[in-house]
């Protein structure tokens, strides 16, 4: 194992009440949404740390399901001599309890006796809903050196994005000397940044925050004594403007947020791409996330386009085209798949069960025979019958049905669902 670091540890803010990545977060918290075929979205802040030689992390959600759990305990397993962790600390109340993590500051409050429990210098505060691989013994680096108070972690976006972040404005030595928290378009010509010219050409005139902190624990004990600020970008980092030395650690590589439907569908398509913007074939930044000792997929007469395909999948489909098969899939003959996330399956039906449902005209777990499937995300476990025709796209008004959810022309499939033979989308 890796040198650890000791002087720091991660706290990862796994997840409001997940209403915008709904259905996905219907039966289990954001962390444990399923991307890329194989990992969950808790894996990539995780890998990040560990690629980082931080090994201390705390997963922070509003409840704890089942899979995260299963997830986390199955996955993240170190050794006894070490002392690596990733635990999960869930608001343990209802929604309408006040104890309910109120905020992302709120949640960090909540838990502050659990990480005073550990040694640490400096606390990396890290969202649970992006694509990124960075290395934050740099931005570690720059925040000793500099000797700040906070870090925050930025990068250059354009006029469209801005207003849904935070924005800044530095000195020359790279000190905060103003922040908004998601500024209204007629406000951003007072917050335009010298950026580098090659984000000049790009239009990406302001500092957006990335949401990811370092905090000097000193600080962040003091802060977290207030109980009325509740929320990092909207209380406590613009009110620290002025007051403590914040520095930005300015980053340029791909960072994309994947905490609603359309976001979190492009950024799976986008892993299909000849070079994506994300990484997962990197010797030295790994994605960990848990080994299930699958078979290998299996094919027949398939034609594959840039697809990812996961373990243990059979796939009898006639085209399966810029698409992310997850583990376990089972596709039938004929079926045409296109520029869709298909999150596969927890289990195998023995033959004697698939026999059963053929028998009693029950749809089988999977995909059926001549299906059509276009911009569509199917969740876990589902069952789609044979002639099954879903296209989406920007056609289709938004709706939210028992069996699916159509957002910004994405078909989300819910959880578990059947779709019978010859239904349509
Ligand atoms: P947002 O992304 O809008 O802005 P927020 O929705 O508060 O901020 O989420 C930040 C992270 O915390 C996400 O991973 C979210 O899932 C998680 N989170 C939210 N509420 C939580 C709660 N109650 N308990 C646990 N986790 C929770 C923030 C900053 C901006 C910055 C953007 C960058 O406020 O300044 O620009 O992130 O994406
Ligand atoms: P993953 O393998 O994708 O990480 P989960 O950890 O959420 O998925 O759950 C998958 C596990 O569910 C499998 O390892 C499997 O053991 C278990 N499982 C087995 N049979 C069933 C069943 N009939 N229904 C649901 N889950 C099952």
């Amino acid at each position: 194992m890796k040198q650890q670091k000791k002087n720091v540890i991660a706290i990862i803010l796994g997840g409001g009440q997940g209403s915008r990545l709904y259905p996905l977060t219907e039966f289990r918290s954001k962390p444990a949404v399923p991307i890329g075929g194989k990992y969950r979205l808790v894996d990539i802040p995780i890998s990040n740390c560990m690629n980082s030689d931080i090994f201390r992390m705390f997963v922070l959600t509003q409840f704890n399901s089942k899979s995260l759990n299963a997830h986390i305990k199955n996955t993240y397993n170190f050794s006894i001599f070490s002392h690596a962790f990733v635990d999960i600390l869930a608001a343990e109340q209802t929604p309408d309890n006040p104890t309910w993590f109120q905020g992302t500051s709120d949640a960090v409050r909540q838990c502050m006796p659990h990480f005073l429990n550990h040694d640490f210098e400096y606390a990396l505060i890290l969202s649970g809903d992006q694509l990124y691989q960075m290395d934050f013994n740099e931005m570690l680096e720059a925040h000793i050196a500099n000797g700040a108070d906070i870090s925050i972690a930025t990068l250059p976006v354009n006029a469209k994005d801005a207003p849904e972040f935070g924005i800044l404005k530095t000195n020359n030595q790279s000190l905060i000397e103003a922040f908004i928290e998601k500024p209204a378009a007629e406000l951003l010509p007072q917050w335009e940044s010298d950026v580098s010219d090659e984000m000049k050409q790009q239009g990406k005139h302001y500092l957006a925050s990335m949401g990811i902190y370092i905090f000097n624990k000193k600080l962040l004990v003091e802060l977290m004594k207030n109980p009325e600020t509740k929320d990092f970008g909207k209380e406590i980092i613009p009110q620290a403007v002025g007051k403590q030395k914040l520095l930005s650690y300015q980053y340029e590589g791909y960072w994309t947020d994947i905490g609603n439907i359309e976001s979190f569908f492009d950024a799976n398509i986008g892993l299909t791409n000849d070079i994506p913007d994300f990484n997962l074939f990197d010797n030295d930044n790994k994605i960990y996330t848990r080994p299930r000792l699958l078979p290998p997929s299996k094919f027949k007469s398939t034609q594959l386009d840039n697809s990812l395909i996961s373990e243990g999948c059979i796939i009898n489909a006639k085209a399966i085209k810029k698409s992310v098969i997850g583990n376990r899939s089972r596709i039938g003959e004929g079926t045409v798949i296109e520029n869709s996330y298909i999150m596969g399956n927890d289990f195998y039906q023995s033959l004697t069960d698939m026999k059963e449902d053929i028998e009693n005209d029950n749809q089988l777990i999977g995909i059926g025979e001549r299906c059509y499937i276009n911009h569509a995300l199917v969740d876990k476990n589902c069952r789609i019958g044979n002639d099954v025709y879903i296209n989406g796209g920007k056609h289709l008004v938004n709706c939210s049905e028992e069996l699916y959810c159509i957002k910004d022309g994405i078909v989300v499939i819910k959880k578990g669902k059947t779709l019978p033979n010859n239904f349509r989308i």
